[in-house]
């Protein structure tokens, strides 16, 4: 039984997040995802849409993803490693390097990132569509107001 093991947010889950897990399973027979806990992610400086527990219940809804744990703190990776048996831990590259020391308890592999899309990126594009939608409201409501006066000095 060959395990594997990553971390991440996994907030607003989508392809990019799909594609490392399925390349994370077909590695070997088991994924473990360790899920970053809603105060992990104020230490690193994120603050997720979704709760940890709507997250774990996205990821543990994903065919390739056969455990979920929480991550509590960066230093828990050793022990879960251990704990689990690891055989691979495995991130997206733009972690590379960051993890070479656990190569002395089990292989560490970083896979290319899919490009062009992720959570912050999902969450400016959703934040622009809204500050648009407002300078459109606003418009109309000028033109409206615009057309009142006009009709209040007609009378
Ligand atoms: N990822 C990816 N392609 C993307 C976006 C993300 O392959 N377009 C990968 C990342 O490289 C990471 C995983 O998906 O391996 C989860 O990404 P995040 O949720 O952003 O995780 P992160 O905040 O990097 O947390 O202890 C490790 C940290 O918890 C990792």
């Amino acid at each position: 039984m060959k395990v594997i093991l990553t971390y991440g947010t996994f907030d607003l889950f989508h392809v990019g997040h799909v594609r490392l897990l399925e390349r994370l399973a077909s590695l070997g027979d088991k994924l473990i995802v360790g899920l970053s806990s809603d105060e992990f992610n104020k230490s690193k400086g994120k603050s997720s849409f979704f709760s940890y527990e709507e997250r774990a219940e996205i990821l543990a809804a994903c065919k390739y993803v056969d455990l979920v744990i929480p991550e509590r703190e960066w230093e828990q990776k050793e022990s879960d490693i251990n704990k689990y048996n690891v055989d691979i831990f495995a991130m997206g590259d733009d972690w590379k390097g960051h993890f070479d020391s656990l190569s002395s308890l089990c292989q560490v592999v970083y896979l290319p990132r899919t490009k062009s899309i992720s959570t912050s990126e999902i969450k400016t594009l959703i934040a622009d569509l809204k500050k648009n939608d407002l300078n459109k409201v606003q418009k109309s409501l000028n033109d409206a107001i615009e057309i009142i006066k006009k009709l209040n000095y007609s009378e």
